[in-house]
């Protein structure tokens, strides 16, 4: 395959009409960004990125120096770029507006700037997640409020995972598409174009250590999973867990399978684990762009109305139709009461 560097598949979606001139160039910011994150992340114990910062974020979570260090390459690559109004991460309490000496933009960007944190040092692939949304007309001062939007109205969603390969997996709506970083070049490379994930699957993943604390219909649809063969679903099903969900995702976007992190009773009073904005948001709208679904277990997580920007939701994701059977069951419970 002739190798299409991330600018120039972008430049052919522009020509194409899928993408417009701001957007593109904020997905090459945002790219540009996730270079640098994989160059500290890289350097490891040696670069001195290791272990906790000695902070904390509005999620009550220690935070690790590189989730900072990750946090501000990010914030200070948009900031001068012009195509943003304001940003939100998953590490500041508040969107953060553009500087006043830089030109604002039409677009507010979500981020995770480091998901699976709890992997970094421990040498686990860890990523960054974002989301792009268009800046509601007249807003120049973007509040949370205006980040509020569902998933639906994304105009642009992508995960980096920093593994043993760096790899930017993108959508904007036009099919769901992997570059791979060339590290001697320095570019995002094409490596997949128009991913599909396969309908079925053996494979899934969730932090089996949560089973007694599951709901029933949970309980009941991974117990038919580890039944197997000789159970109600009559094949064997394989699991996974890295405990980052860019890398768990992206083994499903690879080669399938389904990832849940359901709601259970000691998470119940938060609405789940995972962050609607720039977890769960973005990797619905790549996972349903290469053919898969993605849901909270009862509903289709794009469809959902936000009411915070740090909102968490449970998460049911990947290949259709296992989503479509934990789904159901679910669906049957709560109709059966
Ligand atoms: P952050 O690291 O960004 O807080 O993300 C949450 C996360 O680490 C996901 O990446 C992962 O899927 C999940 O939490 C792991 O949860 P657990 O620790 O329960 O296995």
């Amino acid at each position: 395959m002739k190798s299409i560097s991330l600018i120039q598949f972008l430049i052919e979606e522009r020509r194409a009409g899928h993408v417009n001139a701001e957007l593109s160039l904020l997905i090459e910011v945002v790219a540009r960004a996730c270079k640098r994150i994989a160059v500290a992340t890289n350097k490891g114990a040696l670069g001195g990125v290791l272990g906790d910062a000695g902070t904390g974020n509005i999620q009550g979570e220690a935070q690790k120096k590189l989730d900072v260090i990750s946090n501000e390459i990010l914030l200070e690559a948009n900031a001068w770029g012009g195509q943003l109004a304001a940003c939100a991460s998953e590490e500041m309490e508040d969107p953060q507006p553009i500087p006043d000496m830089y030109p604002k933009g039409h677009h507010l960007l979500l981020f995770d700037p480091l998901d699976g944190s709890s992997n970094i040092d421990v040498n686990i692939s860890v990523g960054t997640i974002f989301s792009i949304l268009r800046c509601p007309d007249g807003v120049t001062e973007p509040k949370a409020e205006h980040f509020l939007q569902p998933g639906t109205t994304q105009l642009a969603a992508g995960y980096v995972v920093y593994g043993p390969a760096t790899v930017l997996v993108l959508t904007f709506g036009h099919g769901t598409h992997e570059f791979t970083l060339d590290r001697e070049v320095g570019s995002f490379i094409l490596s997949r174009r128009d991913i599909r994930i396969p309908e079925e699957t053996a494979e899934f993943a969730i932090n089996m250590s949560n089973q007694r604390h599951w709901e029933t219909p949970m309980q009941r649809y991974i117990g038919e999973l580890l039944a197997g063969v000789d159970g109600p679903r009559g094949k064997d099903f394989n699991m996974r867990w890295v405990a980052s969900m860019v890398a768990d995702v992206h083994r499903i976007i690879t080669r399938g399978g389904v990832f849940f992190y359901p709601l259970d009773a000691k998470i119940k009073a938060k609405g789940g684990k995972l962050r609607l904005m720039y977890e769960a948001n973005p990797m619905a709208f790549i996972i349903e762009q290469a053919g898969g679904a993605a849901t909270t277990g009862r509903e289709r997580i794009m469809g959902l109305q936000p009411t915070g920007l740090h909102q968490r939701v449970p998460v049911f994701l990947g290949s259709r139709k296992e989503v479509e059977v934990a789904t159901h069951y679910h669906v049957e419970a709560d109709r059966a009461g």
